[in-house]
């Protein structure tokens, strides 16, 4: 797969914002926030979409949920919303499977 901008934060080759990492996987501020808090959680290993992702990454899958729901709480939410987006028809930029957080204001359900 080609290398992404986020392979690049990974690698610490250009700056972010980063709030929580581990040998899986690494949380950012998005440099543009859609709410209060706004962040992404990605893994290391560079599984473009979420669709891409295999049966062997079932617990990595599971780690970035759990890692979502800890640092929401670590930086203050107590109701938050997480997005997926999987392809360029679902408005996905970024190459790289990521799990936006989003709080600190209220959603309307159904999304846009
Ligand atoms: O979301 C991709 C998200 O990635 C979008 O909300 C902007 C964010 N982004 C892009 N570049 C950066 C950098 N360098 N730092 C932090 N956040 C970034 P998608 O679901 O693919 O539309």
């Amino acid at each position: 797969m080609s290398e992404t901008i986020f392979s690049k934060i990974i690698d610490r080759e250009i700056p972010a914002d980063i709030i929580y990492e581990d040998d899986l996987c690494l949380a950012f501020k998005d440099v543009n926030p859609q709410a209060p808090t706004h962040f992404l959680v990605i893994p290391k290993k560079p599984i473009p979409k979420l669709s891409d992702a295999e049966q062997g990454d079932k617990e990595l899958l599971g780690h970035l949920l759990l890692v979502a729901g800890q640092v929401a709480g670590e930086q203050g939410l107590e109701d938050f919303r997480l997005n997926v987006n999987n392809g360029a028809g679902a408005s996905q930029t970024v190459f790289h499977l990521h799990v936006h957080v989003l709080g600190g204001r209220p959603f309307s359900w159904p999304p846009g």
